[in-house]
């Protein structure tokens, strides 16, 4: 992979030259994420009914130096950095450590990573970074451009629920072959639990979750010149208990025709019909147990919330 580095004091860039970039999967969950679709996103972290994001967080900010003690003092690469506003409860605890520290965040949003680049190396006098500008959703390999000897992996935020059960074990497997015996990969998951949680969470009461996926509609509208008539469609959020992920929808009011002009395509859609815009898989322990067994990953660590929620596992490649 060719790679562009800039190099800065305490910073270096790379960035991944575009057209090596990967369109691995059939429903990427990058396009939710235009400018008001990162917002929207935002707003949703801080909904009551949306509790993955505040679990995952509390699970950091009261076990982080127990994580950091089972990780080991090696360079942080974490997968979907953003503003790395958990990951600071980590980098406080390498900070602590009075030692150098790298950390290697790896995100599609360049825009994200020039932010928390600044503001990290403001607040942590012992850290150095190297971003990394990529869409590494298909191919974690991206960071092969690091070349790290030892290192630790992170990826937050439960995204890997919004990658197909093919696509998870095709993702962690890509990690393992990434691991050398002694690094390790950090994975926040959210758990299974009774759909009168789980609904609310992508069906809000304020419309947050409805406005993040008709989104979709305007940013196509935008972008590949369609006439989608968005009050025409409805948010719908359900529970398939058989493959046990959230799915959401956009549900045509009526019987309608929607044309696209890009793909000079002419779509009906009758009343009631549905597109299926996005998947979140949640996961058991024995789920998350035997998917790192089958990618080659022992689960040696796991931390909760108080509610059990939401987990933080901790792997080491299986020898
Ligand atoms: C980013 N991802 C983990 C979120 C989720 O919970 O699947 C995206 C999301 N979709 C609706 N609300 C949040």
């Amino acid at each position: 992979m060719a790679y562009h580095k800039q190099r800065y004091e305490r910073l270096t860039f790379s960035f991944m030259d575009v057209e090596q970039q990967q369109e691995a999967f059939a429903r990427p969950a990058k396009y939710f994420y235009d400018t008001r679709g990162s917002q929207l996103y935002e707003q949703i972290c801080t909904l009551p009914e949306y509790y993955p994001y505040r679990a995952e967080r509390d699970i950091l900010a009261s076990y982080a130096p127990d994580i950091y003690a089972a990780m080991g003092h090696l360079p942080l690469v974490e997968f979907g950095s953003g503003s790395a506003a958990k990951t600071c409860y980590l980098l406080t605890m390498y900070e602590h450590a009075g030692q150098p520290f790298l950390y290697c965040p790896v995100d599609i949003s360049r825009a994200a990573l020039e932010t928390s680049a600044q503001q990290l190396l403001a607040a942590y006098s012992h850290l150095s970074i190297h971003a990394i500008h990529a869409d590494f959703a298909g191919n974690p390999g991206v960071i092969r451009a690091l070349h790290l000897e030892k290192k630790a992996m992170a990826f937050f935020g439960s995204n890997l629920g919004n990658l197909t059960r093919a696509e998870s074990r095709d993702f962690l497997q890509s990690t393992a072959a990434l691991m050398g015996p002694e690094d390790v990969f950090l994975l926040g998951v959210d758990l299974k639990k009774s759909t009168t949680l789980l609904l609310p969470a992508y069906d809000d009461a304020q419309g947050v979750t409805a406005a993040f996926n008709l989104n979709l509609l305007h940013r196509m509208n935008r972008e590949l010149g369609a006439n989608f008539h968005v009050p025409g469609f409805t948010h719908l959020a359900l529970y398939n208990q058989e493959h046990g992920r959230i799915e959401m929808h956009l549900r045509s009011r009526q019987a309608q025709h929607v044309a696209i002009t890009k793909t000079a395509q002419t779509i009906h859609f009758a009343a009631g019909e549905t597109i299926h815009t996005e998947n979140s898989y949640k996961y058991s322990l024995a789920d998350i147990r035997a998917l790192g067994h089958c990618t080659g990953l022992t689960l040696s660590h796991t931390w909760f919330d108080r509610q059990h929620y939401f987990l933080l596992g901790l792997f080491h490649r299986e020898n």
